[in-house]
């Protein structure tokens, strides 16, 4: 018995690895924008996986505001929580609030529900760069990050990669970094995010999610600052928006590289 719980981990562990070593997408980060993202792809059939380097994903999100676990979203979002069956309370005009654990953790059923792989503990520490496209990730465990034990990583191929790492847009500045290249921001580097309005960084986080680079898309807070926009606090619309948005753009971007 004992050895039939470690193989039967082992071997299912090793399956969900072995057949994400060659997705169509590859999501950085367990955010909300990420999960969404995951959830809208893996439903339109897309192979995906997702990278988080926490024990649990879901990000900037289970915390509320100062965890106080409560957050807020408005009504141009609120289809993503219907269609995520996610339960939300009106709470004036537009707005909405939603219990931070509830939504985190639907945000997390519904994507692994729709088929998403979600390979948590695990650090995205750089990205495959062939014919000057990104063209995979290459991943360690957290562990191994953290104890800065020299321990080469592992590669996973994709047709597109989604930076949804939130404030840090941790991929787009290693791509950056590494590669003398210019992102399609007005500056050509990661500009770096600015301090909170609402309004503007909400509105702006749906624009800046887009492809910065080929095959790197950006999602979510990392949209706001790799184009140099605002943070927002804890409202959400924006980042489930976001992660909608980038499913539509992967899946025009992938149907048209069939073609
Ligand atoms: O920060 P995060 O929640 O990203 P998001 O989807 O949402 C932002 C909001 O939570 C909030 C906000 C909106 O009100 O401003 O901050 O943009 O989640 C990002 C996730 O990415 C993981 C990180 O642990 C977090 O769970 N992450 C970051 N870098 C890496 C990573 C990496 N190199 N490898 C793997 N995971």
């Amino acid at each position: 018995m004992e050895q039939i719980v470690s193989m039967g981990i082992i071997d299912s562990y090793f399956k969900k690895l072995k057949e994400s070593l060659n997705v169509d997408v590859a999501i950085v980060g367990g955010g909300p924008s990420g999960l969404v993202a995951a959830y809208y792809l893996a439903k339109m059939g897309k192979k995906v996986s997702l990278y988080e380097r926490k024990l649990a994903p879901g990000g900037g999100m289970w915390g509320g505001a100062m965890m106080f676990n409560e957050i807020m979203v408005q009504r141009d979002a609120i289809h993503i929580l219907d269609e995520l069956k996610v339960d939300y309370k009106p709470y004036v005009d537009n707005y909405y609030t939603i219990d931070s654990v509830h939504a985190t953790s639907s945000l997390i059923y519904q994507a692994t529900k729709a088929g998403a792989k979600i390979f948590n503990c695990t650090s995205v520490e750089d990205v495959v760069f062939l014919n000057n496209k990104v063209s995979g990730l290459v991943i360690n465990w957290t562990p191994v990050e953290l104890q800065k034990m020299h321990v080469d990583p592992l590669v996973v191929m994709a047709k597109s990669v989604i930076d949804a790492t939130g404030h840090d847009c941790e991929v787009a500045r290693t791509l950056e970094r590494k590669n003398n290249i210019r992102l399609l921001t007005e500056t050509g580097s990661v500009m770096g995010e600015r301090s909170l309005s609402v309004d503007e960084a909400e509105r702006t986080t749906i624009e800046n999610t887009k492809e910065i680079f080929p095959g790197l898309y950006v999602a979510g807070m990392a949209s706001n600052g790799v184009s140099g926009s605002y943070r927002m606090g804890p409202i959400f619309g924006g980042m489930l928006l976001s992660g909608e948005k980038v499913a539509k753009l992967i899946d025009i971007s992938l149907s048209v590289s069939v073609q």
